[in-house]
């Protein structure tokens, strides 16, 4: 049996166009009016559409596994996507059926701190080229299971004044620092005191991040605890964690910290 690579390429962009449109399909589900949107999820609508998808998928593999050894390779490609697409996909509608709590994280600090980097080399895995932060970027991560809504706030001086209108129901505080900028350290002081007495953060518990501490001329996590002054905080549970938004050097410390914070037990 004979399959052609342009049939192959023509199944496998089928494929991708149907999941697009089952995402959208999900996205405009999730943006109904709750009420709507949780009826149609408990319609089971989106578990149709998912077992549509791997019939799907299905489909190429085994057509690939049939064929000649020179498919071989596109079975690979075939499988690599599948799994690639399906990995998405199945956690979407999984989450979707069957919501799970969410925790939500805003990442302050002041413009040039590493907040994106930081923000990005968790979600992706991989630093990515950064622009100073307009407004807010919100990126969702899940770690051991657990689900993060990140917001990243723009740090640039206008931008601050504006970080209170995003913290109604965060759980945590991450507070990203240069640890090379002793020159403004004491404004992020400053903020971080001023956050930490807004009614919204009471029971948020605070992670800062020392960054940067790839490069030689960085502020210890000790330094840094006494120029933000971390031991007068009484109502908050914090840490620090020496890390590298570059490298990914501590940055899961970090998360795991706040994960058994804000959820009473060490994550699996
Ligand atoms: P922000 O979102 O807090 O404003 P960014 O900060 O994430 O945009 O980072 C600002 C600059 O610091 C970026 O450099 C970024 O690559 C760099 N940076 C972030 N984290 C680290 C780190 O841990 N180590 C080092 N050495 N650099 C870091 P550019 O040159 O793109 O402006």
């Amino acid at each position: 049996m004979y399959t052609s690579a342009a049939t192959m390429d023509q199944m496998i962009f089928a494929v991708h166009h149907l999941r697009r449109s089952s995402l959208q399909l999900a996205d405009q589900i999730l943006s109904l009016p709750p009420k709507l949107g949780n009826f149609i999820s408990e319609s089971r609508l989106g578990f149709s559409l998912l077992l549509l998808d791997r019939f799907f998928c299905k489909a190429i593999v085994l057509r690939a596994s049939i064929s000649d050894f020179p498919l071989r390779l596109i079975q690979v490609r075939a499988f690599r996507r599948f799994w690639d697409t399906m990995g998405a996909f199945i956690s979407r509608f999984w989450f979707m059926l069957f919501p799970a709590k969410e925790y939500k994280i805003v990442v302050v600090g002041l413009d040039n701190a590493g907040k994106t980097t930081t923000l990005y080399k968790l979600h992706l895995g991989e630093v990515v080229t950064t622009h100073p932060t307009v407004g807010s970027n919100v990126e969702e991560l899940v770690y051991k299971n657990i689900r993060f809504e990140v917001w990243d706030l723009g740090g640039q001086e206008r931008l601050r004044t504006s970080w209170a209108t995003y913290y109604r129901g965060t759980h945590a505080v991450i507070a990203v620092i240069d640890s090379t900028d002793r020159a403004r350290i004491s404004i992020m002081k400053d903020e971080l005191f001023r956050l930490l007495g807004h009614d919204d953060l009471q029971q948020s518990v605070v992670l800062v991040f020392a960054n940067k501490q790839d490069l030689k001329d960085a502020m210890t996590p000790v330094e840094i605890t006494d120029a933000l002054s971390l031991h007068s905080i009484k109502n908050h549970d914090w840490h620090i964690q020496a890390c590298s938004a570059l490298t990914g050097d501590g940055l899961y410390d970090g998360l795991g910290w706040i994960a058994q914070q804000v959820t009473g037990k060490t994550p699996s």
